[in-house]
């Protein structure tokens, strides 16, 4: 039997494929300190984030009389289930697998939030997944999805930490959900595994200007030592190696067909994807979550994992996009590729 309006909430979030669901009071949220200016303040910054500190934290400077917030975790795939040959070919991070999950969760929030209004006829609400104000992160953390590992991310006891976040706010007060203690311990694992030191391990916060998920993002000219390692990850968009390893992501689980999309986006042919106008791109890949930077960037890091790959019948592509039009930044990639292919050491790895 269902006990309380916020478990008929709860059955409702996983009838429609919601994985997991807290709630947050207002004035938790709001009382959030100041792990923002801190991360401001030491640099650490992308320029993706709410600037704001006040709405980061502050529903109601979002939406009108918010009192409570529902905070909402889907599980999305993270182990390829086809076999398929890594030669000439690179892959979208996780996160990006699949129907764009902005627009997954949003239409669940959205589902959700009709239910709340069909408990409470005249309340309001608003749907907020990745670009909203909030952080995503503070808000799952105050509903008790989970705590916030080493490596920033938000992991919950169950599921992990390849979840996608996102956020109900109402205008109705519900009692909040208890938060969930540490569980990394002692465990380093992400920040011994992570290729350019980006954890700040004792703050859980993430030095973005040298996290490879931001720099695939970075239209500027990369450093060597970037390059090389968007190059060796053999990731065009994203990075996953700190979530890989983690203890809490080795279970594999059954997810909707939605989540995975087809194996032909989830690891281009990058010949193929180098062939392509920005129109053209748009076309093909433009409805990944990962291709929200545009063309440039993803040609970019193809680049990269082409000369890391170093595969003789690419020389010739890779050589005229040093005569093309293109950016500098895609161009300085290109002088790199071929650079690799004059390296005596022939066994550069190819990781995942
Ligand atoms: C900007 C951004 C990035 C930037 C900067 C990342 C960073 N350093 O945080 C870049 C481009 C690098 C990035 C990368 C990725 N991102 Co991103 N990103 C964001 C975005 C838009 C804002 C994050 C932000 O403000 N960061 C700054 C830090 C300081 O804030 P925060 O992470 O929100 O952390 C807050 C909480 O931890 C809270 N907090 C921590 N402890 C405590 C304790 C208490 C008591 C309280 C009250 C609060 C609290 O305080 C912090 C500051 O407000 C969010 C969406 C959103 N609107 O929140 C997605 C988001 C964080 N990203 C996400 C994902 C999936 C990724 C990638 C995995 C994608 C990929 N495969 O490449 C990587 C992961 C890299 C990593 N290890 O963190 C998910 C994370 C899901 C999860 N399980 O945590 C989010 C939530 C998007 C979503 N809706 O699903 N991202
Ligand atoms: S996403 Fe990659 S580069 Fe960024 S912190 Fe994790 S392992 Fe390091
Ligand atoms: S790898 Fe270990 S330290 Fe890092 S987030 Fe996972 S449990 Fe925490």
């Amino acid at each position: 039997m269902i006990s309380s309006v916020k478990e008929e909430i709860r059955a409702y979030g996983r009838s429609i494929g919601l994985d997991c669901i807290g709630f947050a009071n207002r004035w938790t949220l709001a009382a959030q300190d100041d792990r923002y200016e801190v991360y401001r303040a030491l640099g650490y910054s992308s320029g993706f984030e709410e600037k704001e500190q006040q709405k980061r934290n502050d529903p109601q400077l979002s939406l009108n009389n918010c009192q409570t917030v529902i905070a909402a975790a889907i599980a999305y795939p993270h182990q390829e289930r086809e076999k398929i040959a890594k030669q000439d070919r690179g892959r979208f991070a996780y996160a990006s697998w699949g129907r764009d999950y902005h627009r997954v969760m949003s239409e669940k929030l959205c589902l959700l939030g009709e239910f709340c209004r069909h408990l409470w006829s005249d309340c309001h609400y608003q749907v907020m997944v990745d670009t909203g104000s909030l952080s995503d992160r503070g808000a799952a953390f105050c509903a008790g999805l989970g705590w916030i590992g080493r490596n920033s991310n938000l992991i919950n006891q169950e599921l992990g930490s390849f979840i996608y976040l996102g956020e109900l706010l109402l205008d109705v007060t519900l009692d909040d959900d208890d938060k969930i203690a540490d569980g990394c311990g002692d465990c380093r694992l992400c920040v011994e595994a992570c290729p350019l030191g980006a954890i700040d391990s004792e703050r859980r916060m993430v030095d973005a200007r040298k996290c490879l998920a931001y720099s695939t993002l970075n239209k500027a000219i990369l450093s060597e030592e970037v390059m090389t390692a968007i190059g060796q990850s053999g990731t065009i968009y994203g990075c996953d190696i700190c979530q890989s390893v983690c203890p809490y992501n080795q279970q594999s689980r059954q997810y909707p067909e939605e989540l995975w999309g087809d194996v032909e986006m989830r690891n281009p042919y990058l010949p193929f994807l180098l062939s392509l106008s920005n129109k053209e791109f748009q076309k093909y890949y433009g409805h990944l979550s990962g291709a929200w930077r545009g063309a440039t960037v993803i040609k970019r890091n193809s680049v990269l994992v082409l000369g890391a790959q170093k595969n003789e019948h690419n020389r010739a592509m890779l050589t005229k996009i040093l005569t093309n039009e293109g950016s500098e930044s895609l161009k300085t990639a290109g002088r790199w590729a071929l650079a690799q292919f004059d390296k005596t050491s022939s066994d550069i790895t190819h990781k995942e």
